[in-house]
């Protein structure tokens, strides 16, 4: 099929190019695939020219495989180091090279308050007293014994986009802007057997949890949710945590902002108040425009993020499919809807599959980019019914001193050359 052809197949469906799902469905459509790489080559033209891999044979098995060195460049974005602050920082997950919904454990997000502890599970224990019948101490080997539960489940950090609360926009990538989230298939003893373990006194209403980095973070959950859908993670993506994510085990707390997700997890203690450690009170409230705080703003709010075409990308006109991510800490994602003219109509995307509640789903939609500016803009609908704000509607609500929880509408502008960047609409 030509590409003339497939141009009568393509059906307009909102403003400036963008196009019916069904044109990336597979719907009987040839051509398709040639129109999205126009330099595709003729087999012929390849066929006689063995290349040196095929000519012998190549190293043997390996005890831990490693990306293969082609793809070197896809790695987590560290950032600076502040002396100031050691140990102290974030690393960002490569969205914009990613594909599925899963995030590999080598290029997972990190945040750390203190670094990542060398601890040797042997000499670790997890206690947990309090308001309890009777506080326990468990060795690594003791939680490995539990029968544990898995869950696909996205982990944002409450601070991930927050430069797009600022008053210009930030230019960068989807990782350098957005890149701390990631999803992962998480292993673990739901946190209600271990407390029930423990006897739970019937006055306690909060749970303290507190790692044993140097940071000694700690952060204070009310226990309805401690009970309900809490994981003591041992399991990441099937393999033991990685130092990064807490080995030997780690708070897992679904749909609610990273922070809480204590890691290196060492005391679980029953209270009848939240302790109001340094991290829910200094850091991780949200304030509002009369310089008062919001403590406990613990979910994370329904959002979606173009990864591509995103910041930094560099196009020339033709077929394209706007991709990205949605979630949301409230359950599963309904709907996503794209923009490629700041907003003015919207084509509905394909979700493509989604592992399940509050996990992270891939959307996606073909667009024509005709060599027009664009702006593209994407927003997701939630289980709940709740549409991902535009930036004025989130900075009218919560105002212009907030930091954490952005979970706005970004919009990518395409110029007449075909550059990428970040822009408000
Ligand atoms: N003990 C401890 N737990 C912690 C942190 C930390 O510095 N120390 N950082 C928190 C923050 S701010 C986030 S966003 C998540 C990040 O988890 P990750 O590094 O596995 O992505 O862990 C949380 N748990
Ligand atoms: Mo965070």
């Amino acid at each position: 099929m030509t590409i003339d052809k497939l141009e009568t197949a393509e059906e307009s469906v909102a403003g400036n190019g963008l196009l019916s799902r069904r044109l990336l469905l597979g719907l009987g459509i040839s051509g398709t695939a040639a129109a999205l790489s126009p330099n595709l080559l003729a087999a012929e033209a390849s066929r006689f020219n063995i290349p040196s891999w095929s000519k012998q044979p190549g190293p043997g098995p390996s005890a831990y495989g490693q990306p293969s060195p082609f793809v070197a460049d896809i790695q987590r974005d560290p950032g600076r180091a502040n002396p100031l602050y050691p140990g102290g920082g974030a690393s960002r997950t490569p969205l914009h090279a990613l594909r599925g919904t899963l995030t590999p454990n080598g290029l997972h997000f990190e945040r750390h308050h203190a670094g990542v502890p060398a601890i040797d599970p042997a000499e670790h224990k997890l206690i947990i007293n309090g308001l309890v019948d009777r506080a326990l101490a468990f060795s690594y080997d003791d939680l490995l014994r539990y029968p544990m539960v898995s869950r696909i489940q996205f982990l944002e950090c409450s601070g991930n986009s927050g430069a797009l609360f600022g008053a210009t926009p930030p230019q960068g990538t989807a990782q350098s802007i957005n890149g701390l989230v990631s999803c992962a298939e998480w292993t673990g003893i739901p946190l209600s057997v271990l407390l029930n373990e423990a006897g739970i006194d019937p006055t306690a209403r909060w749970l303290s949890c507190v790692g044993a980095d140097a940071a000694s973070m700690g952060r204070s959950i009310p226990l309805d949710k401690a009970l309900d859908d809490v994981l003591v993670a041992l399991f990441q993506n099937g393999e033991p945590l990685r130092p990064e994510q807490g080995f030997p085990l780690r708070l897992f707390v679904p749909g609610w902002e990273g922070n809480v997700s204590v890691k290196w997890l060492t005391q679980l203690k029953l209270a009848r108040e939240p302790s109001q450690f340094r991290d829910e009170t200094s850091k991780y409230t949200d304030t509002l425009a009369d310089r008062k705080s919001l403590q406990f703003s613990f979910p994370m709010g329904v959002k979606s993020i173009i990864t591509s075409p995103s910041g930094k990308m560099q196009l020339q006109p033709g077929l394209y499919q706007i991709e990205g991510l949605a979630w949301s800490g409230a359950g599963r994602i309904a709907k996503v809807e794209v923009s490629a003219d700041g907003g003015a109509s919207w084509a509905p995307a394909h979700i493509d599959a989604q592992s399940g509640d509050k996990s992270l789903a891939r959307f996606r939609v073909p667009w024509r980019y005709s060599g027009a500016p664009a702006q593209l803009i994407s927003r997701a609908t939630d289980s709940e019914g709740k549409l991902q704000p535009t930036r004025d509607a989130l900075l009218a609500e919560v105002g212009s001193l907030a930091f954490y929880h952005f979970n706005a509408q970004q919009c990518w502008a395409v110029d007449n050359k075909g550059e990428v960047s970040n822009a408000y609409v």
